[in-house]
């Protein structure tokens, strides 16, 4: 008989796909779809075939912008069934508020305020169609909330704005009693020159400043931060340490270039490694969702390689992690770094005037403390080891 594969997908981990990812046609701006277009229900077809947990979509996913109330019973009608054949759930949905020309500027940023009224109800109308397939969290994405030129829109006046639209459509979801939690996505740039709320750490700031902070957390991307240059790890335990990761949009990508939504870890193993450590070490239990699509030289077949590479390599990356956390060279290193002095540690954890008082008089020497051995190089080659499978 043969062995269980141990990297087969978990449906503990939760992974899911939007259709917008396995169903990409492979567009870009300098050329013509390469893959025939595909159904939603083919796709649930086609996640259930490569073991997936969910699907996800936007409203214009499933039902085309134009699309009739028949039309739309049937296409619901058509995907129901797939999702239950597949044994597939759909945990998140979210709006396009970016396709359509009505949003080229903005959509709860428009100068317009019609636009904005028209993107809220878009936006209501979405959480109606995500809550009857019994999506619980709601992501939030602004591509088009931007500017080319700071002479058109006024930066302030637009966090204003997205402002009032969150706090609307949070008393929204309370009102129809649909139990949402809000995931804000930040991007810097693409499609607009710049976006506002460009990185993680703004939504974090952004959120607090809402009528219902409880409700809304955020959706970082792998790809997103570092389009950036930034550690999406530390954006990631930024999130955590708030309370706030409620989505998690996995991916990967060349520093510094476009959003290339490449298949997770392709690139940066050693920060998908530690991406996947830090998710699992803190029993993150969102959904893992790969916002990610295939080469545009890939036919469906291909396709399907890729959305079970995506899966594959989390799970060879948490048993990574996993031996990472128990191999005792390593741990022995870590323990080594990591200095514990009880006294001195209970002295600095509470401002009283006592702590206060004996801190001021300790001495320290400062040039002992400055010897102390760092081993990191011995630690750091320890973790390639591993990762590069020799350890
Ligand atoms: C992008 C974004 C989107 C969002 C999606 C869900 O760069 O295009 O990552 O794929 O994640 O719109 O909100
Ligand atoms: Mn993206
Ligand atoms: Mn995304």
């Amino acid at each position: 008989m043969a062995r269980k594969d141990p990297f087969a997908p978990d449906p503990k981990m939760r992974f899911t796909f939007g259709l917008w990812t396995v169903g990409n046609p492979g567009r870009d701006p300098f050329g013509e779809p390469v893959r025939d277009r595909i159904e939603p229900w083919q796709i649930a077809d086609l996640l259930g075939e490569v073991g997936a947990y969910g699907v996800n979509f936007h409203d214009n996913d499933l039902i085309s912008i134009d699309a009739t109330p028949n039309q739309a019973a049937d296409i619901k009608r058509q995907f129901r069934k797939a999702l239950r054949d597949n044994g597939l759930k759909v945990p998140m949905a979210t709006t396009n508020l970016f396709s359509d020309p009505v949003f080229k500027d903005g959509a709860f940023t428009s100068n317009d305020a019609k636009v904005r009224a028209y993107a809220i109800q878009k936006t209501m109308r979405g959480m109606d169609l995500g809550a009857e397939f019994g999506a619980k969290i709601y992501v939030f994405w602004g591509g088009r909330e931007g500017s080319e030129s700071d002479a058109t829109k006024d930066p302030v006046e637009s966090i204003k704005r997205t402002r009032e639209a969150m706090n609307f459509l949070c008393e929204y979801s309370m009102s129809q009693k649909y139990g949402y939690r809000f995931a804000l996505e930040a991007k810097p740039n693409e499609p607009r020159g710049h976006i506002f709320n460009a990185v993680t750490g703004n939504m974090l700031a952004f959120i607090a400043t809402l009528d219902h902070p409880g409700m809304v957390g955020v959706n970082p991307e792998v790809a997103h931060e570092h389009m950036a240059g930034l550690n999406f790890v530390h954006q990631v335990a930024a999130a955590l340490d708030a309370g706030k990761l409620f989505h998690i949009d996995l991916n990967d990508q060349e520093f510094g270039r476009y959003d290339q939504d490449f298949r997770f870890g392709s690139v940066n193993l050693k920060h998908a490694f530690f991406l996947v450590k830090l998710l699992e070490d803190s029993r993150y239990n969102g959904s893992r969702h790969f916002d990610a699509h295939a080469y545009r030289q890939s036919n469906h077949a291909d396709v399907k390689a890729f959305a079970r590479g995506c899966m594959r390599t989390y799970m060879i990356l948490k048993e990574k992690a996993e031996r990472w956390n128990r191999d005792r060279s390593i741990q022995s290193l870590v323990h080594q770094i990591n200095r514990h002095d009880r006294a001195t540690a209970t002295l600095t954890r509470n401002f009283t005037k006592t702590n206060a008082r004996k801190l001021h008089s300790t001495v320290f020497d400062r040039r002992k403390l400055a010897r102390q051995p760092l081993p990191y190089e011995k630690l750091d080659q320890l973790t390639m080891d591993l990762i590069m499978g020799v350890r």
